[in-house]
């Protein structure tokens, strides 16, 4: 097992896998911009190192500095957390050249997964069911596009290969309007991903957005921990997560399961990784993989009881999985409501001083934040602050406790979304459960103030 570990990451995420190495007695290492100084998991580190000024260009992209850091201070392996290098193929492998263990997936699976192409292709064949579309890329053929989106049938969706996270997408609903959008995207790819090639598909009008958490190690064993339901969002931001996703049923789910677990194997996938999928009529629909860990897995640690960190560490270590699919039990439901620095209605970023903070507690309750009284937030970086977790063992006890939570919880100083998160956990259609990836931005409409 690696002795010290440099965390290249910030925020929430940076304390959280400082935890995870703490516990396995691993020392670690992070790194910080000049607007983080004052940062609880700066504070509590074994070790800390300034690489740079606020901007993330500077600091937390910072390849060199990074990899200097891990030099000097002699860590064995670098974890990249969410967001920032955390799907980089580029920094995996100088990771890897400059002889550090990159806490993820190889380079290669990184890279196949960016090119949202290859990653559909490469789900084709491994038997995971996608979103009828295009076969691969979008050729220059008119004719061929036109043809393409007739046998898919309006309306349909033009994504950038080089995009994901719903970047890069137009929708498309008459052929009077297609060759126009495919052209439009291809040049905006281009300019912001640096790649124009272009895909489409059927376009899913009212889906639930389910995610599939895997984690598989370099010994062929691969692992699937159940699912988590986000499809409660606001212009792509998930705001609400939680596991299992109300209403569909287990066999479903098993069999979705089992395929992203098989594909892990047939690719040789090594790390934690989530299949996101669109559900609509009973049906999975593959779109992306994500091979960092997310924001929202703390919600599927408290349904299994495995934290996804360590096997992270464990993975990039070469050890193998601790446990078979059979040893995987769901037990309970959790909710995750994420709490950002922003105006809980116009959603406008509020960076600031925190003059008050208290946090929740009681039984399934877990608090994941590096906030705490007279914490600055930034304002060069993303609004989340926290996250509150609830378990129970049912999902009305975990609604209950995420009310409790809530109510508990006091931020003041800066505006959150709290208000927002407890209107939503009194709203009947979420509380019924089963709400699609359209139903906040709809509920926001009504609720104007
Ligand atoms: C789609 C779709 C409907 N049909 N693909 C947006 C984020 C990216 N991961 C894929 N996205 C979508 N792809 C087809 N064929 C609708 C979305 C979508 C979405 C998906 C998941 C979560 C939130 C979303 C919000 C808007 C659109």
């Amino acid at each position: 097992m690696f002795k010290k570990i440099l965390i290249a990451n910030r925020g929430e995420i940076a304390l959280r896998i400082q935890r995870a190495c703490r516990e396995m007695g691993i020392k670690s290492v992070v790194v910080y911009s000049e607007a983080d100084r004052e940062a609880k998991y700066v504070k509590l580190a074994d070790e800390a190192v300034c690489i740079g000024p606020a901007a993330s260009a500077q600091s937390y992209l910072n390849m060199p500095a990074i990899i200097a850091t891990a030099e000097v201070t002699d860590a064995e392996a670098i974890h990249p957390g969410y967001g920032f290098l955390s799907e980089n193929a580029d920094f995996a492998e100088r990771v890897e050249k400059s002889g550090f263990t990159f806490i993820g997936p190889t380079s290669e699976s990184i890279r196949m997964m960016g090119d949202k192409v290859s990653a559909k292709q490469a789900m084709i064949k491994a038997g995971v069911p996608c979103v009828p579309g295009s076969e691969g890329a979008l050729n220059d053929d008119p004719k061929a596009t036109v043809q393409a989106a007739r046998a898919i049938g309006y309306p349909v969706i033009i994504k950038a290969s080089g995009g994901g996270g719903g970047r890069g997408m137009r929708v498309v609903h008459t052929e009077a309007a297609l060759l126009n959008a495919v052209a439009t995207t291809r040049s905006e790819a281009g300019a912001a991903f640096g790649n124009p090639a272009v895909y489409m598909e059927k376009f899913l009008q009212n889906p639930r957005h389910v995610e599939i958490q895997i984690l598989a190690d370099e010994h062929r064993n691969a692992v699937w921990l159940g699912e988590r339901d986000c499809s409660m969002q606001r212009r792509n931001q998930k705001i609400i997560e939680e596991a299992p996703a109300p209403g569909i049923p287990r066999r479903a789910i098993e069999k979705i399961g089992d395929r992203c677990a098989a594909s892990c194997k047939k690719i040789g996938y090594r790390g934690a990784g989530t299949f996101e999928f669109l559900f609509e009529n009973g049906e999975f629909y593959f779109i992306e993989m994500n091979t960092r860990v997310q924001v929202e897995h703390p919600v599927t640690e408290m349904v299994t009881g495995i934290d996804i960190v360590q096997m992270q560490i464990r993975v990039a270590a070469g050890e193998k999985l601790p446990f078979t699919q059979r040893q995987v039990q769901m037990r309970g439901h959790a909710i995750e409501c994420r709490i950002n620095a922003e105006d809980p209605y116009k959603f406008t970023p509020s960076p600031g001083r925190i003059t008050m903070w208290h946090a929740p507690g009681g039984p399934g309750v877990r608090v994941d934040s590096h906030a705490y009284t007279n914490y600055v937030v930034p304002p060069n970086y993303d609004s989340m602050i926290g996250k509150i977790i609830v378990h129970g063992d049912t999902r009305e006890q975990a609604l209950a406790r995420m009310r409790i939570a809530l109510s508990e919880t006091v931020v003041e100083g800066i505006n959150t979304n709290i208000a927002l998160h407890r209107e939503l956990m009194a709203d009947a259609k979420f509380i019924e459960g089963g709400t699609s990836i359209h139903y906040l931005e709809g509920w926001l409409e009504h609720h104007k103030r």
